[in-house]
C-alpha cells in the first residue's frame, strides 16, 4: 500500500515507520492514524520483521491530534465514529516491540501514541506535554491512565491540569523516557536497540511484551503466574534449545522464530 503520511521502511528485520505531515508537526488526523494502523499491522505479520521502530522529525515526534480536523465536530460525531478509537486500538494490538524514538514535541496524542509503545528513546531536544486542556478537551486516546502510571498522580495531574510541558531530563528522571540521546543520533541510537532486540527469537521478545504489558492489567499473583507459564511453554521451542546451546558452546544463537 502506498502511504502519504508516513514513511516506511524495512531492514535487518527492523521496520521503520516515519509520520510525515512536516507542515503540521504530524499531527494526528486520520488518515495518518489508518495508514499507521494499516503500517504497523502488515510489519507485525511479516515474518521478516523483529522490531518496530516508531519516529517522526527532529522538530517534532507529533504535535497532537490534528486540531483542524477535529475543532468543527460535534459529541454526535465523534461518539457515533468512535473518533481514532479503531486505530489506536491497533497500536495497542501490535505484538513485536515497538519502539518510539521521539525528537522535538510529542504533545496530546503524541504524547500518547509514543507512551503506546513498549519505551520511548528520546533525543535531548524532546517535549512531552499533554496540553489539551488549554484547547477546553482533556487527553483522549490514553493519556491520563498511561502517564499516570508511568510518572504517577502529582506529576501527571501537573501535566494534564496545567497543560506544561516536560524536558527530555524530566521524562528520563520521572521514568516516561528509557533513555535521553544526543537528538542528531537518536535514530542511530533507535536502531541500535531495534537491532538487539531483531537479533532475539521473536517467541520470547513477543513473550517478555506480553507479560510486561500484563502487570498493568492484572494483580502481581496473577502476572507471576502468567509469566511463570509463558517462561515454561518457551521450552517447547527450538529457539530456547539454540539458545541455551549457544551459550554453553560459547557462541551467538541463531535464532529460527521457531
Ligand atoms: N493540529 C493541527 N495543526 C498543528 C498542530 C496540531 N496539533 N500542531 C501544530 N500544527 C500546525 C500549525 O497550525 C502550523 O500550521 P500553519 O503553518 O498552517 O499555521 C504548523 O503546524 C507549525 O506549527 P506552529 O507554527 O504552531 O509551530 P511553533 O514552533 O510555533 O509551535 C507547538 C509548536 C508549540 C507544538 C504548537 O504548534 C502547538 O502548540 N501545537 C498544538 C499542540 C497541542 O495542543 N496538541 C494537542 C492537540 S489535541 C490532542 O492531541 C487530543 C488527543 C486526543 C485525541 C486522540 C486523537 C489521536
Amino acid at each position: 500500500m502506498a502511504y502519504e503520511t508516513i514513511i516506511v521502511e524495512i531492514e535487518d528485520h527492523v521496520c521503520t515507520i516515519k509520520l510525515n505531515r512536516p507542515d503540521a508537526l504530524n499531527a494526528l488526523n486520520s488518515q495518518l492514524l489508518k495508514e499507521l494502523a494499516s503500517a504497523l499491522t502488515d510489519a507485525d505479520r511479516n515474518d521478516k520483521v523483529r522490531a518496530i521502530v516508531l519516529t517522526g522529525s527532529q522538530k517534532a515526534f507529533a504535535a497532537g491530534a490534528d486540531i483542524k480536523e477535529m475543532s468543527e465536530k460535534s459529541f454526535v460525531e465523534m461518539y457515533l465514529t468512535d473518533f481514532f478509537g479503531s486505530e489506536h486500538e491497533a497500536v495497542q494490538k501490535v505484538r513485536k516491540p515497538i519502539i518510539a524514538a521521539v525528537a522535538g514535541y510529542a504533545l496530546g496524542g503524541g504524547c500518547e501514541l509514543a507512551m503506546m509503545c513498549d519505551f520511548i528513546i528520546a533525543g535531548d531536544n524532546a517535549k512531552f506535554g499533554q496540553p489539551e486542556i488549554n484547547l477546553g478537551v482533556i487527553a483522549g486516546i490514553g493519556g491520563t491512565q498511561r502517564l499516570t502510571r508511568f510518572v504517577g498522580k502529582s506529576k501527571s495531574m501537573d501535566m494534564h491540569l496545567t497543560g506544561r510541558f516536560m524536558d527530555a531530563e524530566e521524562a528520563e528522571r520521572s521514568g516516561l523516557v528509557s533513555r535521553v540521546v544526543p537528538a542528531k543520533s537518536l535514530m542511530e541510537e533507535a536502531m541500535n536497540a531495534a537491532g538487539k532486540i531483531a537479533e532475539k527469537s521473536t517467541l520470547s521478545t513477543m513473550a517478555a511484551k506480553e507479560a510486561v504489558n500484563r502487570a498493568y492489567e492484572t494483580t502481581l499473583a496473577e502476572g507471576i503466574l502468567f509469566e511463570k507459564r509463558l517462561f515454561h511453554s518457551l521450552f517447547s521451542t527450538e529457539d530456547q534449545k539454540e539458545g541455551m546451546a549457544a551459550f554453553q558452546e560459547k557462541r551467538t544463537a541463531q535464532f529460527r522464530d521457531k
